[in-house]
């Protein structure tokens, strides 16, 4: 039998295809209430004046050159790589559900929005409204791909209706930026707070990691546990989903925080370390080691993240990485532990909130399904 097309394990075995997202139709995002703990405080004037408009045509250009540099280094070192169709509706046009009226926002992080697990594909119902209509970027590649043998779930769409959200969520807490150091830990997140309620299932896909038959997710401001929980549910018994948690007190994407880069090999962000007693021994008792890496430099717009985009990477296979060009120190650090940076021009698409693996969503690579950890 000639192996699937979608076949994909975990972050780092040899990649043979991938997707690549596109800034075709991107719109500034309404700065409604779940964005502004995404979006950063020093920016929000610039969001509610612009949200519902292109971004100004520079940022685009610039970002949508970054995209193709990407699928250029990808491509000149074997990979084969997918981009998503030209957006076929308006993300500027107003849509009026039963709940909200939102416009869109973009098609260009794949990886928050398709979890792929072996040759499944699953489809994320996404936290914020802007974004409740971006798998329709993707349909057709999706449809392609289940033509081709590969498995195809939707999680639970939801309402997005206001009670998915805690409108009480303390102001001084949503300034409270991801990944920058802090000294306070009374803050909402690390009492179990966060700006989506348990109303309904939700989940961005971003903050789901794979290891072979464990997989790894952290509860926040776009996952719920009620997110965790299905997806859970529909990978058990095969995979282990578990939950981990980080000291961060605006969890965004797990994948700036704790990446999987090889059998036993961990980057750990440094300002937002694991917190989770039983997730760090299941670490150590099955022989991973945690790595740290340097933080970013390159000279960027950090509209919707923090720096740590430098080290949201991509696996190539456990020797090589595609790495930020200007993120030396980082690309020192890969040398340092053995690991050969390939490196692109990608900083241009930060400010749109996503590194190089928030962009990316690997289809296919080489390898079996297997378990790293004793459990
Ligand atoms: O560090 O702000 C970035 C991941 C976005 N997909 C951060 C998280």
């Amino acid at each position: 039998m000639s192996k699937p097309i979608v076949s994909s394990f975990n972050e780092w075995d040899p990649l043979e295809e991938v997707i690549i997202g596109t800034l075709d139709k991107v719109t500034v995002p309404f700065l409604s209430h779940e964005m502004k703990v995404f979006i950063r405080k020093e920016y929000w004037d610039f969001y509610k004046k612009y949200g519902g408009q292109p971004y100004p045509k520079e940022f685009v250009e610039k970002g949508v050159k970054a995209l193709n540099n990407l699928e250029k280094v990808l491509e000149a070192e074997g990979v084969k790589v997918r981009r998503p169709e030209p957006v076929r509706f308006d993300p500027d046009k107003r849509v009026t559900t039963p709940h909200y009226e939102s416009t869109g926002f973009f098609n260009a992080d794949v990886r928050d929005i398709l979890l792929i697990v072996g040759d499944t594909i699953i489809e994320a119902p996404m936290a914020q409204r802007c974004r409740a209509f971006e798998y329709l970027g993707y349909q057709d590649l999706i449809l392609e791909y289940f033509k081709s043998g590969a498995k195809w779930l939707c999680a639970p769409k939801g309402s997005k209706s206001s009670e998915l959200y805690d409108y009480e969520y303390p102001e001084e807490d949503m300034a409270l930026f991801r990944g920058e150091p802090i000294s306070d830990t009374n803050v909402s997140v690390f009492n179990g707070r966060f700006i989506t309620t348990e109303h309904e299932i939700c989940f961005d896909a971003a903050d789901f990691v794979r290891c072979g038959r464990d997989i790894f997710a952290q509860r926040s401001h776009v996952t719920n546990q009620l997110g965790i929980d299905w997806v859970r549910s529909i990978l058990e018994p095969t995979y282990k989903v578990h939950n981990i948690k980080f000291r961060d007190p605006s969890p965004v994407h797990i994948d700036a925080t704790w990446l999987p880069i090889g059998e036993g090999k961990v980057l750990s962000c440094p300002d937002r370390v694991c917190i989770s007693e039983d997730m760090l021994a299941l670490f150590k008792n099955s022989g991973w080691e945690i790595f740290y890496p340097p933080p970013g430099e390159a000279k960027a717009e950090f509209h919707m993240s923090s720096r740590w985009l430098s080290m949201n990477i991509l696996m190539l296979d456990p020797e090589r990485v595609v790495v930020e060009k200007d993120e030396l120190a980082t690309i020192k650090f890969f040398k340092k532990i053995g690991i050969k940076p390939i490196l692109v021009d990608f900083k241009d698409h930060y400010m749109f909130g996503g590194g190089i693996h928030c962009a990316t969503a690997d289809v296919r690579r080489r390898g079996e399904l297997k378990s790293y950890f004793n459990n």
